[in-house]
């Protein structure tokens, strides 16, 4: 079976998943797509042979459509993904799930009252080699009980609608959820510390932040965003242990020596970074659509319990101190 996949929303990543789906990724064709730009998402699709619709739920209720990919703006993810769900069609919805707590929570009832799970989450890194091999090192116990993390997520520049809360609502979203999935644990606690603002950055952000977990184990997470570092996109992430430690790898590239100097490229954003990542999520996505089963990727409660931390960290950002998460226990439905 040929998975028929509708996209909503076709800016950066939205053009970048109709390409892979029509090109990297085998089992899927993009048949429509739409954008509140309807000549961008004219250009997305150019040469796939998708058509162009007017909105979302047009995208959502076409006969055509058997499964949804959500790439717009974040706050527009939670109306568009249950819609999918009311029509019961699988829909991949990249992060953030939803920008509050209480819209991902319309997405769990929404689920629920389904009946069986329709939804994945656009948490890539969980894809990704380096960080499998983390996982697989800290589960067969290589570094022994896991007692902190350090990780550092930093992007060369951003433009100016990207405003202080989106540091963790759109950044450090994904190390909430890698976090998560690499100890196997809940966060319970958070606090965002505000050093000394770069000039390089526009007057209304705070940038950089320092990001403070507590897991439910106890062990600690400390996250560095800096959105504007000016010299490249670097991901981190050490975990230490009681035992040993385990550290994500460097993406490969060539050295140079010349002119008395040893140089390595820095990549520049996360396309190239995640890229093996996106084409395995995107293939695993399709097969499992394909055989008609629950998806087995970060799924509804991933984005449920992402966007309840972020909503700590965002009000920690705000008012201070240290933020009680408030996690509930996982429904069985998510088990
Ligand atoms: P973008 O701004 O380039 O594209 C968003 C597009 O959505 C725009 O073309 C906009 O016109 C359209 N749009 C907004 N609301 C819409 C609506 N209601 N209906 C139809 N179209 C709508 O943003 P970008 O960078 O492509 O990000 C999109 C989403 O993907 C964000 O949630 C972002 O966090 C996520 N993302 C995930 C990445 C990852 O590493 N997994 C990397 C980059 C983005
Ligand atoms: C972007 O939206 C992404 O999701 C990237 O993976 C992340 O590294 C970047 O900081 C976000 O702005």
């Amino acid at each position: 079976m040929t998975v028929k996949v509708g996209v909503i929303g076709t800016g950066w990543i939205g053009a970048e998943h109709i390409r892979r789906i029509t090109a990297s990724v085998g089992g899927a064709e993009v048949v429509a797509a739409t954008d509140i730009d309807a000549d961008r998402a004219a250009r997305a699709v150019e040469g796939t042979g998708a058509r162009v619709l007017a909105t979302g739920t047009d995208v959502v209720t076409d006969p055509e459509v058997d499964a949804v990919v959500v790439t717009s703006w974040g706050p527009a993810h939670a109306e568009s993904v249950l819609e999918a769900v009311a029509e019961g069609k699988p829909v991949f919805c990249e992060k953030p799930l939803a920008t509050t707590a209480e819209d991902a929570q319309r997405i769990l009832d929404a689920e629920a009252a389904h009946g069986s799970r329709l939804v994945q989450v656009g948490f890539m890194r969980r894809f990704d080699t380096g960080y499998r091999e983390m996982k697989e090192a800290i589960t067969a116990g290589a570094i022994g009980t896991p007692l902190l993390a350090h990780c550092v997520h930093r992007n060369p520049t951003v433009p100016e609608a990207y405003h202080s809360e989106m540091a963790s609502q759109d950044t450090a979203v994904h190390e909430v959820d890698v976090m998560r999935w690499l100890l196997d644990d809940e966060i319970s606690s958070v606090q965002v510390i505000v050093p000394r603002s770069t000039t390089k950055r526009f007057e209304h952000l705070r940038d950089p932040q320092m990001l403070l977990f507590e897991m439910a184990s106890g062990a600690r997470v400390d996250l560095e965003v800096f959105v504007n570092c000016q010299y490249g996109y670097e991901i981190g992430c050490e975990v230490v242990g009681e035992e040993g430690t385990v550290r994500l790898p460097e993406p490969p590239g060539a050295v140079v020596r010349s002119a008395a100097r040893q140089s390595t490229p820095v990549l520049q954003d996360w396309v190239k970074r995640f890229a093996a990542a996106f084409d395995a999520e995107f293939q695993a996505w399709v097969d499992e659509v394909a055989a008609g089963t629950p998806t087995t990727g970060p799924n509804a409660w991933d984005g449920y319990a992402a966007a309840v931390v972020t909503d700590a960290l965002v009000r920690s950002l705000h008012g201070g101190g240290v933020v009680e998460t408030g996690i509930k226990e996982r429904p069985a439905f998510y088990a």
